[in-house]
């Protein structure tokens, strides 16, 4: 296409959704204002409450606990609570019951009496789902560690874990990396069983009722019970030496353990209990590096439980660029340079699988060198693909191919972290009830692995057979990182259709009619995130900016740019803009896990838009 035909093109379209133009050019300039000096972008990642629950619960348990931050992370607590007295995981969500109990301890810790008003909806909800004794494994041991609650009634990790190879079924590395991190971690502190009392009991939320620990795993987890009270233990010690190193080993250069709050806290609490005072240098570059992950404004207190910033700005470039900015803009230049240097150049956890495969790839986070994704890796070369190309970026992209092919798994398509990381056992683990333990391949991780790969000119055959093999009945794709058929769909229709898949073939025909079926009266798209637990929700919920834009990316790939329903949904974008450029987003299209872990990617209400927008109007 010439230029002269994509000026034509624009006109014709603009015509059709009046303002779209502007709303596409308000939203690149605000964008454009976010990027930091050194050419990245990040966007706040907000979770939901428990994670700063337990960043006063690792305070306290260390000593470190100051009243300052304790008021202020208490006040941000409070500010979340809902009229019932309780905390969702996510905005507009129901009830959770583990989050709900570690809230309140925390609340607890930071003075407020058992009888305030506001404690009291709480214990009464928490009685009435059970108590204490229904909460997840993660939270009964946070309240284990204060005496809250028996370490007999936590299933065992034992440390002797590390000695099994990994050829060895439940051996380490059968977990997904962020539960290998974690439950290492938890070896040295099932193995201590510490308790540092607090000033208070939580008997307000008891119920008396079973923990039930079903199965052939229950029997087992009795066993080790038994096995804990023997008095010798003959590879105890070296087993507590070896995952204490495995640690050590691991920690990122920023202080940070995997970027992500849950291996990061409890790899703080096993060196302590190794004998390392919060002086201690890993210990306290690693409290130290939270202070990065920490949100201060209005006398409130949060804490990210990851941070985006590869993320954020390989999918920014990439907006950027669909919305016109040439290769060789600044803006552009600036970020692939500093995606560059961020390129991982170190065996990691990923190796145990692939010896044979060299480094390359990026991970999510600023330091994460043992864990680079194949997400991240993907989109970085499809960003870096917007760049003007230098030599620096043909390598990195060349050695970052490279290595996404490397880590393909055997069954086809990619997992986020691993290759072949699919022992469905590791699931039914008595301490493995919270989130996802496995790191299957994913028909969103696939699809931006396809669309990299026919970016490159590679073959993509086997990624597209196992695409089309995993779409839904409905004609959906699942989302496993993001909110969720919506999600699945808008990016797989783009890498099928860039791997050279016909717009016609019926495969997108009927995804096409999905996004369709569902799109909301507003003319936008929404997703609310029970569609993970009960299927009746799929592709329905409230519209939403991001979600209205990965539906556009599918009816944009599948040729339909130009048709009713995709200009509904940029109507729907150009009503909903803020003066500012940006669009409101309080809901959370980013998953953890699914039924159990959300994100609110702050930056995915804008970049989703400008790309979408960018697109449809350029074709
Ligand atoms: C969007 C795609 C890019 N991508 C990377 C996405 C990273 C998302 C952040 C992950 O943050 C985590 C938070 C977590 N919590 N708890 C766990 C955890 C893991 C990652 C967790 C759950 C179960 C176990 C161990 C840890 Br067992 C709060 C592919």
């Amino acid at each position: 296409m010439t230029d002269t035909v994509q000026g034509r093109a624009l006109v014709a379209q603009s015509h059709k959704v009046p303002g779209a133009e502007q709303a596409l050019s308000r939203a690149v300039e605000r964008l454009l204002a976010l990027q930091h000096p050194d050419g990245w972008w990040k966007g706040l990642l907000e979770t939901n409450v428990s994670i700063d629950a337990e960043d006063l619960l690792l305070r306290e348990f260390l000593g470190v606990r100051n009243e300052e931050d304790t008021r202020a992370t208490a006040a941000w607590i409070r500010s979340k609570q809902r009229e019932d007295g309780t905390w969702s995981n996510f905005h507009g969500g129901p009830a959770e019951l583990s989050t709900t109990v570690e809230a309140y301890t925390a609340l607890r810790l930071a003075g407020d009496p058992p009888d305030a008003e506001h404690m009291g909806r709480t214990r009464e909800f928490v009685v009435g789902a059970g108590g204490i004794e229904r909460t997840r494994v993660f939270t009964r041991i946070w309240l284990a560690l204060f005496g809250l609650w028996p370490w007999s009634r936590v299933p065992v990790i034992p440390p002797e874990l590390i000695f099994l190879p990994p050829s060895v079924p439940l051996n380490a590395y059968d977990f997904a990396c962020w539960a290998r991190q974690t439950v290492v971690a938890l070896t040295i502190v099932s193995h201590h069983r510490p308790v540092k009392p607090v000033g208070f009991d939580l008997d307000e939320l008891r119920t008396g009722a079973a923990t039930p620990v079903p199965g052939i795993f229950g029997a087992i987890d009795r066993l080790l019970h038994l096995y804990e009270r023997l008095p010798l233990k003959p590879f105890r010690d070296r087993a507590l030496k070896r995952v204490e190193q495995w640690i050590l080993e691991r920690q990122e250069a920023d202080g940070c353990w995997g970027g992500i709050q849950p291996p990061w806290v409890y790899s703080l609490i096993a060196l302590s209990l190794c004998g390392r005072g919060v002086d201690d240098p890993a210990l306290a570059r690693g409290l130290a590096a939270f202070e990065r992950y920490t949100v201060r404004e209005d006398g409130l207190r949060w804490i990210e439980a990851c941070q985006s910033p590869v993320w954020d700005t390989c999918l920014a470039m990439q907006a950027l660029a669909d919305a016109g900015l040439p290769p060789g803009h600044e803006a552009l230049d600036r970020a692939a340079r500093w995606l560059v240097g961020e390129e991982i150049d170190h065996r990691g956890d990923w190796a145990i699988r692939r010896p044979e495969l060299a480094p390359g790839g990026w991970a999510f986070e600023f330091d994460n060198d043992w864990y680079p994704d194949i997400d991240d890796t993907a989109e970085v070369v499809l960003g870096l693909r917007r760049a003007e190309p230098t030599p620096d970026v043909e390598a990195a992209v060349e050695r970052g191919v490279a290595w996404t092919l490397g880590m393909e798994s055997r069954t086809g398509g990619w997992g986020a972290f691993d290759a072949d990381n699919v022992r469905g056992v590791m699931r039914r683990l008595p301490f493995c009830d919270f989130g996802e333990v496995i790191d299957p391949p994913s028909a969103d991780v696939t699809a931006h692995v396809v669309e990299m790969l026919a970016g490159e000119g590679l073959d993509t055959a086997r990624g597209v057979d196992w695409l089309l093999a995993e779409q839904e009945a409905d004609g959906s794709w699942f989302g496993r990182w993001g909110a969720n058929y919506v999600y699945g769909t808008g990016h797989v229709l783009p890498a099928l259709v860039k791997a050279g898949v016909p717009p016609g073939h019926p495969a997108i025909r009927r995804a096409v009619a999905w996004l369709e079926r569902v799109q909301n009266e507003d003319g936008g798209w929404g997703e609310d995130l029970r569609s993970y637990d009960d299927r009746s929700w799929a592709g329905r919920g409230a519209s939403t900016a991001s979600q209205t834009a990965w539906a556009l990316w599918g009816l944009h790939a599948a040729g339909e740019a130009d048709g009713e329903a995709a200009r509904r949904g940029i109507q729907f974008l150009v009503r909903t803009q803020r003066e500012d450029g940006g669009w409101d987003e309080p809901w959370y299209t980013g998953t953890g896990f699914p039924g159990a872990f959300y994100i609110n990617y702050h930056l995915y209400r804008l970049i989703f838009p400008v790309s979408a927008l960018g697109r449809c109007l350029s074709s």
